[in-house]
């Protein structure tokens, strides 16, 4: 027996931002756990560890575009992500946020330390601002073109096209990602983490990385050659774990200094849960763990030089052993783009379909070496011709066969002959050659490869012909079922890195104790059913999918690549705060709302008005000033919308007016008239109108 290995595996954290789509699964999710089954079965001591990025620009940025705050975003997307990685089978031993305080904490003192070894030192520099926002532009806050490749989308911390890490005043014609002003240069503080020290260490470290991937191993070198140049560890934003040191000035740490440190983090919370709050540190600090990140390619900077970097700067902490990363998944022939909405969601996939045949097209088609491509119509025949038509036949057929001609019970075996024997040798050598596949990270060479075993029964039970042997040679057809039924079981075990659920189902109608979670990977090889063994109720493994609901799906996105629809998903997640509040109201529990006579209602103007200009009232950050023609005339009326509607997004927009009130001084600025929103909580929306109207029409 080999000796157990210990094995820490981690996903990169997902940003609590939004959905999680196809690319990220096939880049960082499905792999890793796919790599953490296959160890699982092979009883080595491993931990699969994850939870939700909730910090930095990518949050604050998806809170303001929803009006609403950054932690509504991330309480709503760590349930959003939480419940669509359990219903895709990505099971983590422990999905942490690092909102919690244990974060928080162990961040802190992870800077803290460097602090001390004189391994963070501070710099003055100029960095963008934004008048027209007030605030310094961190990373995404600023867009513009790549210095490198010419993207002109791209933005202030990475440009996605060619994968730079970019500081935002290398951007050409640089803009303030919300409200497009081009930002001034104004002086600022920071802590920065001397990289350029750690070039040398890093890449002797690489080097000495012999069975590393070729993108992340060229994807480094492109780094050193430039030179490592020290980065900024904190930034000028409200939103993070604050700078554990006095007079940081309202600083937070940069959210890629933290994020890997969450990895910690959530070991810690794990241990914790386990009762035994200090044995993450017996997977940290010792030696012989190996420890695996998945990421996809824009993350390989971050994991192979940053983060090593913070670790040989705190010394104690062990190094990633191997950081498989992924190249990038495309969707019918084009990039993913979260904005356009042009992807394919995990939790609306999952309202639809089951989750195997997504983890089986997409293990088959993983961006391993290249990207890869995902179309609905591969998606299709995928389920179709191999899931159903192999090893769903397969199985199906087998299972029939015993329940109709052999009472449901295992056959006893009589005397193999040659093609037989072949099977049995081919069975035997599975596991092996399939684990060493896992074993390197080759997903999708193992899924073929276990197709192929597939394939091999189906034809196995052709060449044998039972329906014939049945009649007339009754040893030979028990022979052939007993090894199908061996076969089943060995592919339910084979086949559950990739495919749990089907495998669990397969092993529940061969009515077979425990479940294969709980079996022992090489247990597959063993001939161990036993002759009279009555199997479970089967039941069909594998669906087909119909032609239109591939159709359907497939129109949807080209309808979006035409520009037909708009950038908003299917399901535009609802982040309310206060909802007992306001189903409160809706059940008339309100108290203070007295009736009121129709008359009183009549005596409210109400009318439309279309905003004309708009213009934040100088010294406020909440109160916009707008001019708004009400038909017979142009009024000014302010309102204290500025921080869920930036005044640039109201001009053209048909409000709802209070035309009758009277005259109000606010800031020494007249507003004449009261603009109707809904509010719940911070939440806040306009009223607006169905259809287009003029302005100045009455409301009754
Ligand atoms: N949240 C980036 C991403 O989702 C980031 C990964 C953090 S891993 C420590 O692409
Ligand atoms: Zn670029």
């Amino acid at each position: 027996m080999s000796e157990t290995k210990k094995i820490l595996v981690t996903s990169a954290l997902p940003y609590a931002n939004g959905p999680i789509h196809l690319g990220h699964l096939a880049g960082a999710y499905l792999p890793a756990d796919i790599y953490v089954r296959y160890q699982k079965l092979m009883k080595n001591d491993v931990i699969f560890i994850c939870g939700t990025d909730e910090h930095g620009v990518p949050i604050t940025i998806a809170a303001e575009k929803k009006h609403t705050t950054p932690q509504e975003i991330v309480d709503y997307y760590y349930v959003n992500h939480k419940v669509s990685f359990e219903g895709f089978g990505i099971h983590f031993d422990n999905f942490s946020r690092t909102s919690l305080k244990t974060h928080h904490r162990t961040s802190q003192e992870f800077f803290l330390r460097l602090y001390r070894k004189k391994l963070l030192l501070t710099h003055t520099s100029e960095q963008f601002y934004c008048i027209q926002c007030r605030r310094f532009l961190a990373d995404r806050y600023v867009v513009g073109t790549c210095p490198t490749c010419g993207n002109p989308d791209a933005r202030g911390d990475q440009c996605e096209k060619c994968g730079k890490w970019l500081e935002p005043t290398q951007l050409i014609e640089p803009k303030c990602a919300v409200c497009g002003t081009q930002p001034i240069l104004k002086q600022t503080t920071q802590w920065f983490l001397p990289l350029a020290r750690f070039q040398d260490q890093i890449s002797a470290w690489i080097d000495s990385k012999k069975n590393w991937r070729d993108n992340v191993k060229n994807f480094c070198r492109g780094w050193f050659q430039e030179g490592l140049e020290d980065r900024a560890v904190t930034r000028d934003l409200d939103w993070g774990v604050p700078v554990p040191l006095k007079n940081h000035g309202g600083k937070v740490l940069y959210v890629w200094f933290e994020a890997p440190i969450g990895y910690i983090s959530s070991t810690k919370e794990w241990a914790l849960k386990m009762g035994q709050p200090d044995r993450w540190k017996d997977y940290w600090l010792d030696p012989k763990t190996k420890l695996v990140h998945f990421i996809g390619k824009d993350n390989i900077v971050f994991h192979a030089i940053v983060w090593p970097a913070m670790l040989m700067g705190r010394g104690e902490y062990i190094l990633p052993t191997d950081i498989p990363a992924n190249e990038f998944l495309n969707l019918e022939g084009r990039k993913l783009s979260t904005s356009k909405n042009y992807a394919v969601w995990l939790d609306d996939y999952l309202r639809k379909f089951p989750p195997d045949p997504l983890r089986y097209t997409l293990a088959a088609n993983a961006p391993e070496s290249k990207d890869s491509d995902f179309s609905w119509k591969d998606f299709q025949s995928r389920n179709n011709n191999e899931l159903a038509d192999i090893l769903g036949n397969f199985i199906n057929r087998t299972l029939s066969f015993v329940e109709r001609y052999f009472e449901g019970r295992v056959p006893a075996p009589g005397a193999f002959d040659p093609l037989d024997e072949e099977l049995v040798k081919f069975l035997m050598k599975a596991p092996e050659k399939i684990g060493r596949l896992f074993e390197n990270y080759e997903v999708r060479a193992a899924t073929r490869d276990l197709m192929e075993f597939s394939r091999f029964a189906n034809k196995y039970f052709n060449d044998q012909e039972p329906w014939k042997t049945r009649n007339n040679n009754t040893e030979k057809c028990k022979t052939t079922l007993y090894l199908c039924l061996e076969l089943g079981r060995a592919l339910a075990i084979l086949w559950y890195p990739i495919i749990p659920f089907s495998a669990e189902k397969i092993w529940r109608m061969l009515n077979l104790s425990g479940t294969v979670q709980d079996q022992e990977w090489r247990s597959a090889a063993r001939l161990s059913l036993r002759p009279g063994h009555r199997l479970g109720n089967s039941s069909i493994l594998f669906k087909k999918i119909e032609d239109s609901v591939i159709e359907r799906e497939s129109a949807r996105l080209a309808a979006i690549a035409a520009g037909q629809t708009s950038p908003q998903p299917e399901k535009k997640p609802e982040i309310r705060p206060d909802a007992q509040k306001t189903a409160d109201l809706k059940a008339g529990k309100d108290k203070t709302m007295d009736k009121l006579s129709i008359d009183v209602f009549k005596k409210i103007d109400l009318r439309t008005a279309k905003i004309l200009a708009a213009e934040p009232v100088e010294g406020t950050d909440r109160l916009v000033k707008m001019q708004v023609d009400l038909g017979t005339e142009t009024r000014q009326i302010v309102a204290g919308i500025a921080k869920a509607y930036p005044p640039e997004t109201l001009v053209g927009k048909t409000i709802i007016v209070v035309a009758n009130l009277e005259p109000a001084v606010i800031r020494s600025v007249e507003s004449n008239g009261m603009l109707l929103a809904a509010s719940s909580g911070d939440y806040l929306s306009i009223l607006t109108v169905d259809r287009d109207i003029e302005p100045g029409a009455k409301i009754k």
